[in-house]
């Protein structure tokens, strides 16, 4: 067993986006695009000498074999340890939290999160740092800085050795520890939560159906909502992780989760839905007959958090990504705690979570978490809410309504328009920057516009400004349309359209969204122009 050095040369394209390196499963097949990008993970962070990384994955197609791979060259760059998850399973805050209780000094999370996955899908690379988020920007440009120059990789050729059941081996110097992907995870879910509470809802008769969506949590879930809180065998569906996700999107939106959809819609609908994406960060909320919008879950989050053991002393502050709605500053106002807004991406809660300045974040995605790790987590809000409720009495839908009595109601919408040439976003958004200082003052579709900017984040804890974040539209009344591209797709752009207006708490908070939302998204298409610059008449997803 040796431990060779290949020579290589830089590969264009290799720069992180929103949340890693994604690109279609063939493209990180090629050989040498894995090894290649690996090695500037290594390199751009000092080395591998001597570290401890926790490596994992969703199990989508390539999971297995991509892990195999990292395990050779982490031993060949002289790491002295890797924990590897069972079958290379692990979710995205699993790692979060396996880093930052092992005190590791990173972790690699194999995923494409919500993209969908197999042989003609998408494969995705993640790094988090010691603090167990996602690499901040400093880092994933160091990382891609290397990508342009790199010359050669390690790697040995040692076999990478059973990751089938839990157990240590050794890869020539290296250690590696394969560990049962739930149980740390479960540990900490049992420190935050009342479990007993939980578990007393479901002894008293609640049903809530779990759609993981054929990814990484439907093991997390079996294990804690069902053997642990004691939620009726078959809560969870979807729950055994697939190479190609069945052949949907793992992405837990009323589109892609339209199985749990049909079901909380069903005659017989139970009291609670929820569903997960790809790498089990995302979460999705449903009450009977009523999908729960990310932002408002974010909202009713914050102002029933204390009913939980982790957060009954308070919240030290919440933050949300710019796009995300509103809803959730009312809320913090009234509890008389500070409300950050971020650019989108969960790299940027790091700091402020870090900080203490946060204990709670959010994104309109469906991305809700806390500091108890550093990325999102789509079982923790799960958990909250069943914590909430079985606390609080009143069901989901009445809890909701009730908020919005108290708090009025943020309106709110994404529309996406998918794989449209890059050319035309571009153009777009640049149209849009260059006319921001002239649209205050104009009318359109019976609105005002009363200012307009390119969203910047002067990072309050380390000084560092990201530029760029999104074009603002504020109409006069509250209203807003926010305007930016995807950073996660792996086909063409993907403009993503938030819409946004509020109405008070003596307001009528039972429209329907579109319809409420009419003018803004009429405003917004205008201004922007974006049937003509798409040549799409409607989004093709709408959230
Ligand atoms: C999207 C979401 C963003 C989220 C990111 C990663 O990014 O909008 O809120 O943080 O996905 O989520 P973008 O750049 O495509 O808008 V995950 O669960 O896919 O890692
Ligand atoms: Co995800």
């Amino acid at each position: 067993m040796t431990c060779q050095t290949v020579r290589t040369s830089p590969i264009e394209g290799q720069k992180p986006g929103t949340s890693g390196l994604r690109k279609r499963t063939a493209v990180f097949r090629q050989p040498g695009y894995l090894e290649n990008f690996v090695q500037c993970i290594f390199d751009g962070t000092g080395g591998a000498r001597g570290k401890t990384y926790v490596l994992g994955g969703d199990g989508r197609f390539f999971n297995r074999e991509a892990i195999g791979t990292i395990i050779r060259m982490a031993a060949a760059n002289g790491a002295a340890r890797l924990i590897v998850g069972q079958n290379g399973i692990l979710s995205t805050p699993a790692v979060s939290n396996l880093i930052r209780k092992r005190q590791t000094d990173g972790g690699i999370i194999l995923s494409a999160s919500h993209n969908p996955g197999g042989e003609n899908g998408d494969f995705g690379v993640k790094f988090n740092t010691a603090n167990g988020g996602p690499a901040p920007e400093k880092i994933t440009d160091a990382i891609h800085a290397r990508t342009r120059t790199i010359g050669e990789y390690r790697i040995s050729d040692a076999a990478p050795g059973d990751i089938s059941a839990p157990g240590r081996y050794r890869v020539e110097g290296m250690e590696v520890e394969v560990i049962d992907p739930v149980a740390d995870y479960e540990a900490l879910m049992r420190e935050l939560f009342d479990f007993e509470a939980i578990a007393g809802l479901f002894g008293r008769g609640f049903r809530m159906v779990f759609d993981a969506m054929h990814a990484v949590t439907g093991p997390y879930a079996r294990r804690i909502l069902e053997q642990t809180l004691g939620a009726r065998p078959g809560t969870v569906i979807n729950a055994v992780p697939r190479p190609d996700f069945g052949g949907g999107h793992p992405d837990p939106n009323p589109v892609w989760a339209s199985e749990l959809v049909a079901i909380m819609e069903g005659p017989d609908a139970p009291d609670f839905g929820a569903a997960s994406d790809g790498d089990g960060d995302r979460n999705m909320i449903m009450g009977r007959g009523a999908f729960v919008s990310p932002s408002d879950s974010l909202a009713l989050l914050t102002a029933h958090a204390h009913l939980a053991p982790a957060y009954a002393g308070g919240l030290a502050g919440v933050a949300r990504s710019m796009p995300t709605s509103e809803a959730v500053d009312i809320v913090a106002r009234r509890l008389g705690i500070p409300c950050f807004e971020t650019p989108t991406g969960w790299k940027f809660f790091g700091n402020l979570l870090d900080a203490g300045k946060a204990t709670i974040c959010g994104e309109e995605s469906a991305g809700t978490g806390s500091s108890h790790i550093r990325e999102k987590d789509g079982l923790w809000a799960v958990l909250l809410w069943l914590n909430i409720l079985a606390r609080d009495g009143r069901d989901i839908v009445q809890l909701r309504r009730d908020h919005w009595r108290n708090f009025g109601r943020n309106y709110y919408s994404r529309h996406d328009y998918e794989e449209i040439p890059s050319d035309a976003a571009n153009a777009l958004i640049a149209d849009l920057r260059a006319r921001l200082d002239s649209l205050a003052g104009s009318r359109v579709a019976g609105l005002t516009v009363s200012g307009a900017d390119d969203f910047r984040y002067d990072d309050p804890v380390d000084g560092s400004v990201t530029e760029h974040q999104g074009i603002r539209i504020r109409f006069e009344g509250g209203a807003r349309a926010v305007f930016r591209l995807s950073g996660t797709g792996t086909q063409g752009a993907t403009l993503r359209v938030y819409l946004e207006r509020f109405e008070g708490p003596g307001g009528d908070h039972g429209q329907q969204v579109q319809a409420a939302l009419a003018p803004v998204i009429e405003a917004a298409g205008t201004i922007a122009g974006i049937a003509a610059r798409t040549g799409r008449d409607a989004p093709d997803i709408i959230t």
